[in-house]
């Protein structure tokens, strides 16, 4: 018997290493469903919102490397899966898309439900295609499968629920993407350019991006010889930070360390698989080289002296030989003790407010780094989670770190905590949200409890949209608009089926990290914290409001966090 277009699907899925499909069921993705219960080979993991699904099929594919999927029924039930595919697209993480669609004879009509899928994805994909015709279909997924995993990013697969219920045709395609991983490196010439730049410095820093993931020992290699310090973004922390002796920060509005003054002081800066966007951070006085294997982001985030394309590992193994090896290293000593200062003021902070009412966010993730396992996998939420996330959560070799680091989105970590741990089982999955955040998505804790799914959630209770006041600080305005008037957050989850506890004071801190992450299934702590962390006193006057704001923003803009750390402590919690 012929099989159906939407069982084709699922065969064509299976024979590509796709386990699971994220979503919600409709009319319109019927077949597609149905094929799944037919199929036994794959899962269907019911979430409550598609955005869900999407940032969970993001975070899936990009911590295995593999295809992930999701599927949204037709206009809105797709519709809402947008700004997770987005989040997915700019992290390159391969991911398909099933966009069930209204009956083919009726588009164009204004039918029910009608949207334009294959124009509303094109921006967030790079390959986005409407199946109008059975024959049509088995090139259209392998050219979507195909996309998603050599050009690294969304394809979406618009499919009328009719055309999936009509008989699959008989020829075939080949049936399955082929991860084909190609050598890239630049030509002898470029390579000999970037080598004479290097050898010609008296002191270079590195800068590292997720385009580092697999170049550890290289990067290594190179700073040796270079007597290099190395600095990371966020994304890059977690392949750069661990078993690192060059290591000095991030930079950045996250930033802490070394990282901006070495990127700073150095002749040369070598931006290693970095799109790193913010170019206030970016130095202009040293001369710059850029190593990215999408030659198209060559010079767009800085001026750039020498621009090359090619894959980090690959490039750095042809360069290596053509470094000349430095044998001062006192502009590295520097960075380093420099760094080790910074690191130490941190910590001194931590103590220092660890015991403080209301709870600082600070020290409650410094207790979560010290108690979360060494491959755990972090979700941080966009706001000030991201700062606690990146300052204070180690990156101890085989943990994992996922944000919207590139997309910015809110209410991020939780639906990327679910794909990471439905990906992976069995390792510790802990999502750090903000209480906006999770309220933004907070239906999803119900998808913990159906799936069962052992998520741990750190709840940063500061009942306020943190980053955003603080911006409004920045900008020398008043607060508005971001106070929230939230439940006992803990209650909520108790009632949704999850193990929960409020904490309020300091000293429940410990005991409540180390219950929850002792628990065997999905476990929330509400931790209210102090809304006022690098923040504004409410009664401040607009002129002391934007002296203060914009002393703080020239420190963080201009230098090390450690002279942040240092106003912060020593005006801002005695500020009148
Ligand atoms: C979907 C979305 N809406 C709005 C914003 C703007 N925004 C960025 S951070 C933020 C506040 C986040 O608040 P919360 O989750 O409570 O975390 P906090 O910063 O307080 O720790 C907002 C509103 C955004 N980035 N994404």
């Amino acid at each position: 018997m012929p099989d159906n277009v939407a069982e084709r699907l699922i065969r064509m899925l299976v024979d590509a290493g796709v386990r699971r499909v994220y979503g919600i069921v409709g009319d319109s993705l019927n077949p597609v469903t149905d094929a799944i219960r037919r199929s036994g080979g794959v899962d269907w993991i019911h979430v409550r919102h598609e955005e869900a699904a999407a940032f969970a099929a993001g975070a899936d594919a990009e911590l295995t490397g593999e295809l992930a999927v999701c599927a949204g029924s037709c206009g809105p039930g797709n519709l809402h899966l947008i700004n997770g595919l987005f989040d997915a697209h700019r992290n390159m993480a391969p991911v398909l898309a099933i966009a069930a669609h209204i009956p083919s004879s009726e588009i164009g009509s204004g039918y029910f439900q009608e949207t334009h899928p294959e124009q509303l994805f094109r921006e967030c994909s790079h390959y986005c295609e409407l199946v109008s015709h059975p024959r049509q279909f088995p090139r259209v997924l392998q050219s979507a499968m195909q996309h998603a995993v050599s050009r690294r990013g969304v394809s979406v697969v618009v499919l009328p629920g009719d055309v999936a219920a009509m008989d699959a045709p008989s020829e075939t395609v080949a049936h399955r993407p082929f991860a084909a991983v190609p050598v890239v490196r630049p030509v002898d010439d470029d390579l000999a350019r970037l080598a004479d730049l290097v050898n010609g410095a008296r002191t270079v820093t590195l800068f590292c991006g997720t385009g580092c993931a697999g170049a550890q020992r290289q990067v290594l290699a190179l700073a040796e010889k270079l007597k290099a310090p190395v600095g990371y973004s966020f994304r890059g922390k977690q392949w750069i930070e661990p078993d690192n002796s060059y290591a000095v920060g991030m930079t950045g509005l996250l930033g802490w360390g070394a990282a901006y003054k070495a990127m700073h002081a150095c002749d040369v800066l070598l931006l290693l698989g970095t799109d790193f966007p913010y170019d206030t951070f970016l130095p202009t006085s040293p001369r710059i080289a850029q190593i990215d294997v999408r030659a198209e982001r060559l010079g767009r985030r800085s001026k750039l002296d020498v621009g090359l394309c090619g894959d980090v590992r690959d490039t750095i193994d042809a360069l290596l030989p053509l470094v000349e090896p430095k044998s001062d290293h006192a502009f590295l000593d520097a960075m380093l003790e420099r760094n080790e200062r910074a690191r130490r003021k941190l910590r001194a902070y931590v103590e220092h407010v660890g015991a403080r009412r209301p709870i600082h966010p600070e020290y409650v993730a410094a207790t979560l780094d010290e108690l979360a396992s060494r491959d755990a996998i972090f979700a941080v939420d966009t706001g000030m989670c991201a700062v606690w996330g990146a300052r204070y959560v180690h990156a101890a070799k085989g943990r994992r770190f996922l944000g919207s680091f590139n997309h910015g989105s809110m209410a991020n970590a939780l639906p990327q905590a679910i794909g990471a741990q439905v990906a992976y089982p069995d390792r510790q999955v802990i999502s750090l949200s903000g209480d906006g955040g999770l309220a933004m998505l907070m239906g999803e804790l119900l998808t913990l409890r159906q799936h069962d799914l052992p998520v741990k959630i750190v709840l940063f209770d500061n009942h306020t949209l943190g980053m955003v006041q603080l911006e409004m600080e920045v900008a020398g305005l008043p607060h508005h608009g971001c106070e929230l008037k939230n439940p006992n957050f803990a209650a909520v989850a108790e009632a949704v089926g999850l193990e929960a506890v409020r904490v309020e004071e300091p000293a429940q801190v410990r005991p409540a990290l180390e219950r929850m992450l002792a628990c065997k299934g999905p476990a929330l702590v509400d931790v209210v914290t102090d809304p006022n962390v690098l923040a504004m006193p409410p009664k401040s006057t607009i002129a002391q409001a934007r002296g203060f704001a914009l002393a703080m923003t020239k420190m963080v803009f201009a230098d090390e966090l450690d002279d942040v750390t240092d106003t912060v402590m020593s005006n801002w919690r005695t500020f009148p």
